[in-house]
């Protein structure tokens, strides 16, 4: 009378056969994607569409709240969905496989959808997920299978004078000596079996997708890099003793923001830069053809239109590389080309007023190097744009493959989910000392913080405290007018709380407005004030 139940599997043995499969098919998924099509991994194609699909609010409370972590935080989300969803299949599937391997299907074709919708991947990655759907149904089917004899055991020790049993589970197939079961046997070697195939192909797949030969890489751009002796910056360009950062932004501490899930790993022998549209001729350059032009090296201060008032989205770095006008001059723009659109290995997309990187004064420039080093691989190696007093996602395209001479009719990722067409820098400031919420001793104390305007430059920072007068702080000395510059002050603080407020003006005398907006849609504005308690 029990048979019955006595061929459903147990809760926990269920749900683990579906999360196995998922496991395999995903490794499966990603060690395939590394040999066809890297970016058409299914977990980072579904993640990075969820990117592309979110809505931007979303996106935003994202950036605030995980900062530069937002990707790793998506990533750990949609490992724990799949594997709830894993779960859940398995448990549909308790007596019958049929409905977990048709969930498994499903999620497969989910995949070649998320593939299919990725503008940088090729029709060959959707074989990718595909073929990671018939891996994991296969596991499934196996462990299913396999689990389902080891459930129906030899006869328990059941007690004949209990005519009242009904219970599904008629015994605890745990208490039963495991050595004595062959079935149970081969269900664990089935299920050891699946997760070292979804632990070695995971493994194999992010191995691959480290570059083969970024090593080779990265040297030949070191070696263009020796051409050119490292700047020195000058004394007192910061007042790092007094709590700013560094003049300079080491390359591991500079900050990131980018749409791309995994980093794009470009080796430069396949590195190509098409230049074309609007322009008199085509250009098609390989790393060699980019090194004729003069090579140069420019500090440049770098922010992202995300940053908030008193955020951390802002770096300053060395950058090594050749003029973008140079490059625009030699391919002969032509009137009425009104923007340069960028496109990026991961199908990210910029325009930048063609008026701005032909501005000598500005200096854009086609990057290669980073503070002396090769471009990071997360910083867009091998050749990045960057373009001074324009915020990031209007200029500074990473791992550059493509500009377009164009007008403004075409508009680039961020454009068409709403954000400023031209991003220029705002005029802001920020305090770093005393930290919000802090505690200092009462009496003199130093304030200092940083102040930026690209291209313009700052001309004056000043401090209140308590809604007080406004006292002009010292600044930093002027590295250049695409920089950052660093401010401080003394103060007196008597015990007790206050707020410490600051504001900048630029060379052409505009100062901060007091006025908040948010980043969206070109930036945030309003001064920067810290809370601290004096004691
Ligand atoms: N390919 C690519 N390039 C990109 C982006 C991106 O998402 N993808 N983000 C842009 C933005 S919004 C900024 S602020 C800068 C950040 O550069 P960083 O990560 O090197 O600091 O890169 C820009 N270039
Ligand atoms: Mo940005």
């Amino acid at each position: 009378m029990n048979t019955k139940s006595l061929h459903r599997l147990r809760l926990p043995v269920a749900a683990w056969c579906g999360v196995l499969a998922a496991a395999v098919a995903l490794g499966t998924g990603h060690l395939l994607a590394a040999l066809l099509e890297p970016r058409a991994s299914p977990f980072l194609a579904v993640g990075n569409s969820a990117i592309d699909l979110t809505p931007e609010p979303v996106k935003q409370f994202a950036i605030r709240t995980f900062g530069q972590a937002d990707k790793i935080a998506l990533l750990g989300g949609m490992a724990i969905v799949i594997a709830l969803l894993a779960a859940a299949a398995g448990l549909l599937s308790r007596r019958d496989a049929r409905p977990g391997v048709a969930l498994i299907g499903a999620f497969g074709l989910l995949g070649v959808a998320a593939v299919l919708s990725r503008p940088d991947v090729g029709a060959l990655g959707v074989l990718a997920p595909l073929i990671a759907a018939l891996a994991g149904i296969a596991a499934f089917r196996l462990l299913h299978r396999t689990a389902l004899a080891a459930t129906d055991l030899p006869a328990p020790p059941r007690t004949e004078h209990d005519p009242h049993d009904t219970l599904e589970e008629p015994y605890d197939p745990e208490l039963l000596p495991e050595t004595t079961t062959p079935d149970r046997r081969r269900f664990l070697v089935s299920s050891v079996a699946v997760a070292a195939t979804a632990g070695v192909t995971g493994a194999a797949g992010s191995l691959l997708t480290g570059g083969r030969d970024a090593e080779a890489s990265r040297r030949t751009v070191a070696q263009a890099l020796a051409a050119s002796p490292a700047q020195t910056v000058p004394a007192g360009a910061d007042f790092a003793a007094a709590g700013t950062p560094s003049f300079l932004t080491a390359n591991r501490d500079f900050y990131r923001i980018d749409t791309a899930l995994s980093i794009p790993r470009v080796e430069l022998a396949d590195w190509r830069l098409r230049v074309h549209g609007m322009v008199e001729r085509e250009l098609d350059l390989g790393f060699t053809e980019l090194r004729r032009f003069p090579q140069v090296t420019r500090t440049i201060t770098m922010t992202c239109v995300s940053n908030d008032v008193g955020g951390p989205y802002i770096s300053t770095a060395e950058f090594t590389g050749v003029f973008l006008r140079d490059v625009l001059l030699a391919a002969g723009v032509r009137p009425g080309s009104e923007q340069v659109f960028s496109t990026s290995a991961d199908g990210f997309t910029a325009g930048t007023p063609v008026e701005a990187l032909l501005d000598p004064e500005r200096g854009a420039l086609l990057a290669y190097g980073m503070n002396g080093e090769p471009l990071p691989a997360e910083h867009g190696f091998p050749v990045r744009m960057v373009t001074p007093g324009l915020y990031g996602y209007v200029s500074a395209t990473k791992w550059l493959t493509d500009l377009e001479l164009t007008t403004f009719d075409k508009p680039a990722y961020w454009i068409e989910r709403g954000w400023g067409r031209f991003g220029p820098i705002k005029v802001q400031s920020r305090i770093d000392r005393p930290g919000g919420f802090g505690r200092i001793p009462a009496g003199r104390t130093t304030v200092a913080g940083i102040a930026w305007a690209q291209p313009i430059g700052i001309e004056r920072v000043e401090v209140r405290v308590d809604r007080g007068p406004w006292q002009q702080a010292q600044l930093s000395t002027e590295v250049n007018r695409q920089t950052w510059r660093m401010w401080r002050t003394d103060v007196d603080l008597a015990p007790g709380g206050h707020t410490i407020e600051c504001r900048a003006t630029d060379h052409n005398g505009t100062t901060q407005t007091p006025q908040r907006a948010p980043v969206l849609p070109d930036g945030a504005t309003g001064w920067h004030s810290v809370f601290c308690t004096a004691r």
